[in-house]
């Protein structure tokens, strides 16, 4: 195996014989082969379009599957297995349609179309000679990584979005024009440089969508104080960032005696005027995803993971623990999704009746709710507050959170900030400092919370709306500081968007990603002044 798509890759370098996430090779080398059987299935789609034959089943598994290889989301062979068998059927189902079409794929028609086996210990032979490694050159690599990482981060908004009833075509067949050209031999750097902006371009189009999505959903985000406290009855903890479970979890558990609370990225739903209908939803629970081994325990009752990240459960919790739709973890109870249906959260509801409520781990409240409109909403009490000096800088404090001791950084940056400085945050990475009680200048906080890791969205609107207030020609002269976390590739995304919008001079820490070259990342500081924490 070899992994380096976090930041917690082994010495920055990469995981060599298990993931430090807890990823075994297997899975790990599973992952590597999917992703080429996904890249074989976008060259087969991109020559459906142009044939007019329909790829929505192709454009679904794609981004799915590509989801499942985010990290903390699946650790299941078995589900790797099939998630092979069920990609190579569709390619070669479209593919065979290409063909029935009078179509033909362009010549030399890769392996990754071609290539076919049903056989799993064939699987795991074949994985060793596609995985990352597989291209020599640094720099190709180190390109083509980061476009893979931004489209698998692209794809698990994108699914969000989709799970809503919101698609956009040309997000799909973007991320199938990107896929199929990492195994393009003849793009040369400059040309997937290019394709590492484009890649940024498209990740706004589908935060807008999802940012869309979710607010014709449950309304636009409001400033909200979220308990923090527990009640004496059972209790189910929803976890991950998928909205939709926790709404089905919410009608089904009314009237049941059970209670729901929230964890981790499932946080901002509490800023949603529709999950503010819900008594039963009582507040949030515990910190950050890399806490859960402690947190789960105390919890109690059962724990539903929507979405990364899910860590390796320990044997006193493990039987509480339920996966749903792109996540697994190996016998751990998986709740089936099901067409045009909600999903039957009933196993999950009776587990809780027969637990002891939660146990309590803090009591008070924090603020949050902060999205765009809201912001925009208090745009003249921040354009005043600028004009008077009360506010000197905002700082962009938003991504992930993670294990590394290197982390507590963010809390002492925060911390010592001067008290003119507003803190904008979206992501986990906010658990670093959003108890701290930073305070208030006027009555904005200091801690702006926008949401989850996809709200960064709502960042840089607000961004571009100061810009536009201030009558500024470039982003960068505002007084806006950026020290963004990152972990995972829903990061990398958020990360190439703020490069498309034209942000410079950003921090990115703990550690720059191992995936980056010498020579991708001396572009990097070069062009937009990228550099560590
Ligand atoms: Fe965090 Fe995990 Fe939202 Fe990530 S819970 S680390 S960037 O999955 O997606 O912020
Ligand atoms: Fe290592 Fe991160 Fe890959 Fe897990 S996802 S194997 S921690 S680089």
């Amino acid at each position: 195996m070899f992994c380096y798509q976090c930041q917690e890759a082994l010495k920055n370098e990469g995981c060599k014989t298990v993931g430090v996430c807890g990823k075994s090779k297997e899975v790990s080398n599973l992952q590597d082969l999917l992703m080429y059987v996904v890249k074989g299935i976008s060259v087969v789609a991109l020559a459906s379009k142009e044939l007019n034959i329909k790829t929505s089943k192709a454009d679904e598994f794609i981004t799915d599957a590509l989801f499942a290889t985010i990290t903390n989301a699946n650790f299941d062979q078995i589900r790797f297995n099939n998630l092979i068998k069920e990609g190579l059927k569709i390619r070669n189902h479209l593919r065979s349609k290409v063909t029935d079409a009078g179509g033909q794929l362009k010549e030399p028609v890769h392996n990754a179309v071609t290539w076919y086996s049903d056989n799993e210990k064939e699987f795991l032979n074949k994985a060793s000679s596609v995985g990352i490694q597989s291209t020599k050159d640094d720099d190709i690599r180190s390109l083509r990584e980061i476009i893979s990482y931004g489209i698998k981060g692209m794809a698990a908004y994108a699914h969000h979005a989709r799970i809503l009833g919101h698609q956009d075509e040309s997000i799909y067949t973007f991320m199938q024009q990107a896929l199929s050209k990492t195994l393009n031999d003849e793009m040369v750097v400059d040309e997937l440089f290019a394709l590492v902006f484009e890649t940024g371009q498209f990740g706004v189009n589908t935060l807008a969508l999802l940012d869309k999505a979710n607010t014709d959903a449950y309304g636009k985000p409001e400033i909200t104080n979220v308990n923090l406290g527990v009640r004496h009855n059972p209790g189910i903890l929803i976890s991950g960032h998928d909205l939709k479970d926790l709404k089905d979890l919410l009608d089904q558990t009314k009237g049941t005696g059970v209670d729901v609370y929230t964890h981790c990225e499932m946080l901002p739903a509490h800023y949603y005027p529709v999950f503010k209908e819900y008594d039963h939803l009582v507040g949030n629970y515990g910190n950050a995803w890399w806490q859960q081994n402690e947190e789960f325990e105390k919890f109690n009752g059962p724990i539903l993971m929507t979405t990364n990240c899910i860590t390796p459960p320990k044997k006193s919790y493990k039987d509480r623990i339920y996966t749903t739709s792109v996540v697994g973890f190996n016998e751990v109870k998986h709740i089936e999704s099901k067409k045009n249906k909600p999903k039957d959260f009933s196993p999950i509801i009776e587990h809780a009746k027969k637990c002891p409520p939660p146990q309590e781990l803090e009591q008070g409240a924090i603020v949050g709710g902060f999205a765009h409109d809201q912001v925009l909403a208090l745009a003249d009490k921040i354009v005043d507050a600028v004009k008077s000096g009360a506010i000197k800088q905002f700082c962009v404090m938003a991504g992930c959170d993670g294990r590394h001791k290197s982390r507590e950084y963010y809390t002492k940056f925060a911390q010592n900030l001067p008290k003119d400085t507003v803190i904008l945050t979206a992501g986990c990475a906010k658990y670093r400092y959003n108890k701290l009680d930073l305070g208030t200048i006027g009555d904005i906080p200091r801690v702006i919370d926008a949401g989850q890791c996809n709200d960064s969205y709502s960042l840089a609107v607000i961004a571009l709306k100061l810009k536009e207030v201030f009558g500024l020609k470039d982003i960068n002269d505002l007084p806006i500081y950026y020290d963004i976390a990152w972990y995972e590739q829903k990061a990398v995304i958020v990360l190439l968007v703020l490069l498309h919008l034209g942000v410079k001079n950003i921090h990115l820490g703990p550690t720059l990603p191992a995936f980056l070259s010498p020579n991708v990342a001396k572009v990097l500081v070069e062009n937009f002044g990228i550099a560590g924490i």
